[in-house]
């Protein structure tokens, strides 16, 4: 198939599950073609069947802001015309699903018809897309794509109840890469973080109020006093100086590493022994599950997608949104025991493996294969 994909192209979240996904297809004799307003983060190096086309958006004096949405809709027609797509599939729908509406009717005009899926991956729905400002053409523009997906059935429950949905939503669970995403010796490098042998716990988001980073600070407090431990906080965005300003409040900056933006991630997912994910929500949580790939067992809220990602007493515990004591006693509850902190890391494994992008990536293949041939069933 030709398949164009539509993303943020950023650091984390559904940028990397469109970049991934597309990588993924790509290796399976795929063309795919990345249309976005900067290179995907995840597109580093160049591969065989990947394109990548850029929308670039004419500034005029009297744009307050950049019709970014008219740049894309246009590049979409360009793109899918003379590169003869058969499918467009648009991750996070704001405004993608939207934009993807307007290219698809604009080619309809010239006799090209394109199938277009759209992804929902979390706040698109939960947070932004049911403010009074997005809702209606969210509802709209879901409705009218070909093929609807969401990343978890918490997901899928969220957009029903907060829009009038006519369309099926297809539950396809975010994936890992294996090859990248495992447990693998990288001693060296924990004794230089953590010489004395102390616990090293570990957060990586991007630093959104929604990430409760705060959080992660306070329930280290608490672990810091019972066990020797550091912790790495991977990421940035908006409230990192809030959160360095309560490591300073707690007197402990010189356990916590701000590492920031980290190409590596799973390097320091090796050497790390416990996920902390206090989220207020979190559609499904694919840095939790990144985690579990690395045998590193997660300490989270119950929110949304995250107990069909990381399961109760198995592969990590689970605490209502800010109780922070119950997360730190959890925290503490599998550190302080080699034995069950190996068990928990085991079933993470376990766990994660039914996430493989082996597994995901033909879901997403049929349910193509099925999209275009019942589009291609309206339109005759
Ligand atoms: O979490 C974010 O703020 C980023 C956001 C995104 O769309 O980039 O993440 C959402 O999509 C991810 C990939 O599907 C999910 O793993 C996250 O749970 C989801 N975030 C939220 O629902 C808050």
């Amino acid at each position: 198939m030709k398949i164009g994909i539509v993303c943020y192209p950023t650091y984390g979240g559904s940028g990397v599950v469109a970049t991934e996904l597309g990588k993924g297809l790509a290796q399976k004799g795929h063309q795919v073609h990345f249309i976005t307003y900067s290179p995907p983060a995840r597109l580093v190096n160049f591969m065989e069947n990947i394109y990548y086309h850029e929308v670039s958006s004419l500034d005029y004096p009297l744009f307050e802001y950049t019709p970014y949405e008219t740049a894309l809709a246009s590049k979409l027609v360009d793109v899918i015309k003379y590169e003869q797509l058969d499918l467009l599939h648009v991750h996070y729908a704001i405004p993608h699903a939207a934009v993807a509406y307007m290219a698809k009717n604009i080619l309809l005009t010239e006799g090209y018809h394109i199938p277009v899926i759209t992804t929902l991956h979390g706040t698109d729905i939960t947070l932004v897309g049911k403010n009074a400002s997005y809702a209606p053409v969210v509802a709209f523009s879901i409705n009218k794509s070909d093929g609807v997906t969401a990343v978890s059935e918490s997901l899928k429950q969220d957009t029903v109840k907060q829009f009038d949905i006519e369309k099926h939503i297809e539950v396809i669970p975010n994936f890992i890469d294996f090859n990248r995403f495992r447990k693998v010796d990288k001693d060296h490098f924990k004794k230089a973080l953590a010489p004395n042998g102390e616990k090293i716990l570990v957060h990586t988001s991007n630093f959104r109020k929604v990430k409760r980073v705060e959080d992660v600070v306070k329930i280290f407090k608490q672990v810091y006093d019972k066990i020797p431990s550091k912790l790495l906080l991977v990421g940035d965005g908006p409230e990192r100086r809030n959160v360095e300003q309560k490591c300073r409040e707690i007197g402990l900056c010189h356990e916590i590493r701000f590492l920031g933006k980290q190409q590596a991630v799973e390097e320091l997912l090796a050497i790390s022994d416990l996920f902390l994910m206090p989220s207020e929500s979190e559609s499904f949580g694919l840095a939790a599950l990144e985690a579990m790939a690395c045998e590193v067992p997660v300490i989270s809220t119950n929110t949304g997608g995250l107990p069909e990602v990381n399961i109760h007493g198995q592969t990590g515990l689970l605490s209502e949104v800010g109780d922070v004591d119950d997360m730190a006693r959890n925290a503490i509850h599998i550190l302080q025991d080699e034995a069950r902190h190996k068990e928990f890391s085991l079933h993470a494994l376990e766990q994660a493996r039914r996430f493989d992008l082996d597994t995901i990536l033909p879901q997403y293949e049929a349910y193509y294969q099925q999209v275009i041939a019942e589009s291609k069933h309206t339109q005759s």
